[in-house]
């Protein structure tokens, strides 16, 4: 082997020693840099005579372009090894199961508000929605609750730090009825001409449009355990006319709660009781013939003829306004529905639970 093919063949072994671009680039400048190999054979040709230095050039030039050549294929390998150590890292593995979306559903509670919405919608109520932060008229006053009354007490109601025209703090409503005060209010302007006609009517014939609403929606109260919740929901009804009577709460409230829990001898109770909004007034208790509820009273919601002051209180006549209303718990009847013994599963927001209702 002459000198020049051992010059290359160095070249390469210190090429293929290159385990980086940076060695790389060093091995070069030992053949091809300004003081390396290569450059110093040709600065040894000065020395030639004529006659020699055109084949010995030729030679070391033949020499050069192989190094040249080997350092080029030695850049590719190297640029190739890296791109496949990085491809390696970033590999995806396509067969793995995609992130998939999974189906979303009501929650229970919002399922039976939506029953209890369309039954009641059914027998010719109107669904009203409204504030839950509330003054202390709507919440109390106009509830004809007395002005020591332990519910407005901070040990029963939630306030927030703003005070209404009364300088009394606004409450989170601890019931639904406010909704129907501000219904009833809004229900008699919004036919105002009808109701100045019947009031002016000696005849009596002329009747102005019933109020028939209910108002389904969160309500607040400081209290929590199994059963409670300081978040809660409830849905209250009302219906006042000038011949509307017990006997129309009896019927309305069997039927909704006969198909509510779709069971047709679902049998009702009514047993006397006080709240200071209704006279006289009742809780409802229903018994279920068949099932694995049978034979038990469940309380499941309170009821009664609405106080006097409280119709007062909606801008009607008590004299000539009559009605009834009543307030259940949807979250108990979501219990009772479905068979779950512990409110808090509705609020915890565990999927485990509430999957088990799509
Ligand atoms: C107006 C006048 C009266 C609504 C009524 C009840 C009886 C009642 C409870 C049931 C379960 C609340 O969620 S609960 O704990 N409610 O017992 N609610 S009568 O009476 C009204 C409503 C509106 C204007």
């Amino acid at each position: 082997m002459n000198e020049l093919d051992t010059l290359i063949e160095s070249a390469r072994t210190a090429f293929a020693a290159a385990a980086q671009p940076a060695d790389l680039e060093n091995a070069k400048a030992q053949f091809l840099g300004k003081a390396g190999r290569v450059t110093e054979l040709m600065r040894g040709m000065a020395a030639l005579p004529v006659e020699e230095k055109k084949s010995r050039g030729a030679a070391i030039n033949l020499a050069k372009q192989a190094i040249e050549t080997a350092l080029v294929e030695r850049r590719q390998a190297l640029a190739d090894a890296e791109l496949a150590v990085q491809l390696q890292a970033e590999a995806l593995d396509v067969t793995l199961p995609g992130r998939r979306r999974e189906p979303g559903g009501l929650h229970p509670v919002s399922r039976t508000l939506e029953r209890i919405e369309a039954i009641f919608s059914s027998m010719g109520f109107d669904v009203a929605d409204g504030p839950e932060i509330e003054s202390d008229w709507y919440s109390f006053t106009s509830l004809n609750n007395p002005p020591n009354h332990p519910a407005r007490s901070m040990q029963d109601t939630f306030y927030v730090d703003l005070r209404g025209e009364d300088g009394i703090p606004y409450n989170l409503r601890p019931h639904t009825s406010p909704m129907q005060v501000r219904y009833a209010h809004q229900h008699i302007k919004r036919h105002a001409a009808a109701f100045e006609a019947a009031a002016a009517d000696p005849t009596g014939n002329v009747k102005a449009p019933e109020i028939r609403v209910i108002a389904p929606g969160r309500t607040y109260r400081v209290d929590s355990d199994a059963t409670h919740s300081p978040m809660f929901h409830q849905c209250e009804g009302l219906w006042l006319g000038e011949n509307v009577s017990f006997k129309d709460l009896k019927v309305v409230f069997t039927d909704f709660c006969r198909t509510f829990f779709e069971s047709d001898d679902l049998v009702l109770r009514f047993r006397p009781s006080f709240f200071p909004f209704t006279e006289p007034s009742a809780e409802i208790d229903i018994q279920f013939q068949s099932g694995p509820l049978a034979g038990r009273w469940l309380e499941v919601a309170g009821s009664g003829q609405v106080h006097p002051n409280v119709v007062r209180h909606m801008g009607l006549d008590p004299e000539r306004y009559i009605g009834f209303a009543f307030g259940m718990g949807p979250d108990r009847l979501t219990m009772l529905r479905y068979g779950v013994n512990d409110l808090r599963l509705f609020f915890d927001g565990d999927l485990r639970f509430l999957s088990q209702f799509q």
